[in-house]
């Protein structure tokens, strides 16, 4: 294969946004079709990024024009879709989270491990970020010493009105398990979940504090805010006996106007993490393309983020200390 034909299935916020990287210029790839439950905005970007709209997303796993398939469809959509992509033996990134339950994340794996070739990639696109690589590379080279904590705060300015306090264990702080299991590089054990009280111009939904704990004993703190109201702001510290390593927040520079002193911050993800996304997309391309291995999330790790949302919502649910499931890791998973 000299160039992977892209289908994308979703066009609303982050389906846009892809697509519209996807035409920009990842290397190696070229979109082809898009596929959206809104055929008229599938339609639209279509014909604005020169590709083809299709009105199943059946139809765009099939397409003989579709190398690879990029799911950014509702969450609870995306197991099926991937298992379908897997059953064309097609390569698949699927936007985290990966499926909606256990069973589903399940599913995937057996589905795969049958295949016999990794097909799937999961988007915890923050394994691409140069941030959270250097705070990997740094621990891992043994200069801050051995982990003892490691601090995160996940702020959003606001939150979809569909996103529950539970829900948000899983498609927000999702991402903070999965950075977790990436830069210490081992499973998560166990888990407790405290929230202050409600904010009042945010009723539905509750802040959570989550404290994990690995496998060897380092502590993860997570701040999960939803509702900060001033913007997106995830940070991340790590604690070694020699030293720390920590995410530097905010942009490069610093402005001064009109008697305040400060940098913008941005609204959502989009900016944030913009790099870290082009970056998923152009090692996921040259995956394809070199039949290499990238650091990006993998099946086992959809499924064991998902046994550690599981954790996290009984132990929100109970109050107590939850222990995360182990299974064993599968020969082909390792
Ligand atoms: C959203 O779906 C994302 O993936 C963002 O990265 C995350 O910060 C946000 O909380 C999620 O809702």
């Amino acid at each position: 294969m000299k160039e992977v034909r892209i289908g994308i299935i979703g066009t609303g916020v982050m389906g846009t946004d892809h697509a519209r990287k996807f035409a920009g210029g990842i290397p190696g790839a070229r979109l082809t079709a898009l596929q959206d439950f809104d055929a008229a905005r599938a339609a639209s970007l279509a014909q604005e990024l020169n590709a083809t709209a299709l009105a199943e997303a059946d139809a765009l796993i099939a397409h003989p024009e579709v190398d690879a398939v990029l799911i950014c469809s509702p969450d609870a959509t995306h197991a099926a879709l991937g298992l379908k992509a897997i059953a064309a033996g097609k390569p698949v990134l699927i936007e985290k989270p990966p499926a909606a339950e256990r069973r589903e994340a399940e599913a995937i794996l057996r589905a795969e491990m049958a295949a016999g070739r990794r097909l799937v990639q999961v988007g915890y696109m923050r394994r691409f970020d140069p941030g959270y690589a250097e705070m990997r590379r740094v621990l891992a080279s043994g200069e801050v010493g051995a982990p003892l904590f490691l601090h995160c705060q996940h702020r959003n300015a606001t939150s979809a009105s569909y996103l529950t306090s539970e829900l948000i264990i899983a498609n927000s702080a999702g991402h903070e398990f999965d950075a977790a299991r990436f830069l210490l590089g081992e499973e998560i054990a166990t888990a407790t979940v405290i929230s202050p009280p409600t904010p009042q111009k945010a009723p539905g939904r509750q802040p959570q504090f989550i404290v994990l704990q690995s496998v060897s004993g380092t502590v993860v703190d997570i701040e999960v805010f939803t509702d900060a109201r001033y913007g997106y702001d995830v940070r991340a510290e790590l604690v070694g006996e020699e030293g720390t390593v920590a995410l530097r927040p905010g942009p490069p520079t610093t402005l001064r106007q009109a008697a305040r002193d400060g940098t913008v911050v941005p609204q959502d993800w989009r900016p944030r993490f913009n790099d870290a996304y082009r970056l998923q997309f152009e090692r996921w391309v040259a995956s394809i393309l070199t039949g290499d291995r990238n650091e990006g999330s993998g099946a086992w790790d959809g499924y064991m983020t998902m046994l550690v949302t599981d954790a996290c919502l009984k132990a929100w649910r109970s109050g107590q200390r939850v222990e995360v499931e182990q299974p064993e890791r599968p020969a082909f998973y390792r």
